[in-house]
């Protein structure tokens, strides 16, 4: 049944969701959490979005959205109190080309790099490489604050980091020995933000007919800089 409350279907370790539940919590915008297992997807996903992948925002007017990053914009516009949106539309360009590239580019290699045996012929170190690369590029692209775009985080740094940890965390070891001290401090900040803690927090798998828990953001006192 539907509450008052938007309805997030997630999965805690899915960068995808990851980004979505980050975007949802700076913005304020609570929601129930329907933790899911991907292998056993609940009904209820599955019939509000044919392509049940994961997160999935129902709206309490019947509304889905089911890309990560449109939840993103949607949560954003409602109420984007770090300024993650940017400003202008040359920029907002830049910002879509870029994360679009993470998406394909960057994901690529790290699927092949994390998940070998699932593609057929991929060399994980081959991969790395590949995905360091880009990596190194993307650390060129830093300012002297350290954000992607600018003095302060936008929408770019939020929508890649949850793909870069996933990197990080292949082969933790290797990821610190590189020397990438701005790329690692990048990621060490937002990873180990009241923010990014808050949406990792572990919730019980959600059962079908039920009503899940609250999810909502960490209240910050202003002014809100992250
Ligand atoms: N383009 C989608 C991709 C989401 C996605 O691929 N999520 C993965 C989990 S990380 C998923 O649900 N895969 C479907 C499955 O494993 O059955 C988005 O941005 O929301």
């Amino acid at each position: 049944m539907q509450g008052t409350l938007p309805i997030l279907y997630s999965f805690r370790r899915c960068p995808y969701a990851m980004r979505a539940r980050l975007a949802l919590a700076i913005s304020g915008q609570a929601c129930e959490l329907r933790e899911v297992v991907l292998k056993a997807k609940p009904a209820e996903l599955l019939s509000a979005s044919a392509k049940a992948s994961v997160p999935v925002l129902v709206l309490p007017n019947g509304k889905v959205i089911d890309q990560s990053l449109d939840i993103m914009r949607w949560a954003l516009q409602l109420n984007d109190p770090a300024q993650w949106l940017p400003a202008e539309l040359e920029q907002a360009a830049q910002v879509e080309a870029f994360i679009d590239d993470c998406e394909t580019t960057f994901k690529h290699h790290l699927d092949r790099y994390k998940y070998p045996n699932r593609y057929a012929g991929a060399d994980a170190l081959q991969h790395r490489t590949a995905a360091a690369a880009w990596l190194k590029q993307m650390a060129q692209q830093l300012s002297p604050e350290g954000w992607l775009f600018g003095p302060a985080a936008s929408l770019a740094d939020m929508a890649t980091a949850p793909f870069v940890r996933q990197f990080a965390q292949t082969d933790s070891l290797w990821f610190e020995q590189q020397d990438w001290p701005a790329l690692q401090a990048w990621l060490n900040r937002i990873v180990s933000s009241a923010l990014f803690v808050s949406v990792m927090h572990n919730y019980p798998v959600w059962d079908s007919g039920t009503i899940g828990p609250i999810f909502s953001g960490p209240v910050f006192p202003p002014p809100l800089t992250f």
